[in-house]
């Protein structure tokens, strides 16, 4: 797929813009269809969770809640106690996510309204939502000093992410979608990256790095990261940190939703499966297209 990368260079790099007060239009052409990332500096501004989601929140209302990090079981208060231990050198396991939908649905008043940004979402539409499977959508990143995302990627299924930070400050790395070829996808997994560390590339077992001009910036309390599907990203907490990841799908990535899907079931079922579910999602577009204002909006 031909991708637009609209260049904003800055002193002669690649960078991404931090905008407020923007308007739903300019979000279009220059980040959803102009396929370029932002920090939105107000996306979440009526958001009650700006003030209450704390650490000593999630200690004092889910404590006994269990959450499983990199394979381990915790208490969710034992786990942030772990967290605020964390130091750059010796970091806590991370990401420590908590699923919103089906675990903390109660927290949705605290996270909403939906940001027009991320409408319409039909990531919830019932004709959607089967072919989803164990992606998820709408989740809370718990993270902590030198908490690294454990690998590069672009989002599975052609998901936009929109990343809010609520609660302390992360370093974000995205690397355009034209560089694929030199970030080393992994082949049974081309939506992973096999580098272990992009900021320092072992140049000798990697060499296609070199090419490769990564842009690296924070997103600070009330921010928004948007990340057009496509864009490799990885994430890296500075202080403890509290996020919100919600995922959005619509006419801009429609198409590549569609492609990955069935690429998906025609590596695990069979072509002629594949070819069904290409002629059922053709339709399905067809029809959110015209009922987008019927679409819940979470
Ligand atoms: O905030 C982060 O750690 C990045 C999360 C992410 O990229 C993802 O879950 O796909
Ligand atoms: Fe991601």
């Amino acid at each position: 797929m031909a991708t637009k990368v609209v260049e904003l260079v800055n002193n002669g790099v690649l960078s991404v813009e931090k905008k407020y007060g923007m308007s739903y239009e300019e979000f279009a052409k220059d980040h959803l269809f102009g396929d370029y990332p932002v920090v939105i500096g107000d996306a979440c501004k009526e958001w009650t969770a700006k003030e209450k989601f704390t650490p000593e929140f999630f200690k004092s209302e889910y404590g006994n809640r269990k959450v499983e990090v990199q394979g381990q079981e915790y208490n969710l208060k034992d786990f942030i106690e772990i967290m605020e231990e964390s130091t750059m050198d010796n970091p806590a396991p991370y990401p420590c996510k908590l699923q919103i939908d089906r675990d903390y649905p109660e927290l949705i008043p605290d996270i909403s309204p939906r940001f027009m940004y991320a409408k319409p979402d039909w990531c919830h539409n019932p004709m959607v939502e089967p072919l989803l499977g164990n992606a998820d959508t709408y989740e809370i990143f718990l993270g902590s000093p030198g908490g690294q995302f454990p690998y590069v990627h672009y989002d599975y299924l052609g998901l936009h992410a929109f990343i809010t930070q609520l609660y302390g400050v992360k370093e974000f790395t995205v690397i355009p979608p034209d560089q694929t070829p030199y970030v080393y996808p992994k082949e049974n997994n081309s939506w992973v990256s096999e580098v272990p560390d992009i900021k320092n590339v072992d140049l000798e077992k990697y060499p296609l790095c070199a090419n490769i001009t990564p842009i690296t910036f924070t997103v600070g309390p009330g921010e928004t990261l948007f990340i057009p599907n496509g864009w490799w990203h990885t994430a890296k907490s500075l202080t403890v940190t509290i996020s919100v990841a919600l995922d959005s799908l619509n006419t801009s990535n429609w198409e590549r939703f569609k492609m990955e899907v069935t690429t998906k079931v025609d590596n695990k079922t069979n072509a002629a499966v594949a070819k069904m579910v290409g002629a059922y999602l053709s339709v399905a577009g067809g029809v959110l297209r015209r009922t987008k204002n019927k679409v819940r909006q979470a």
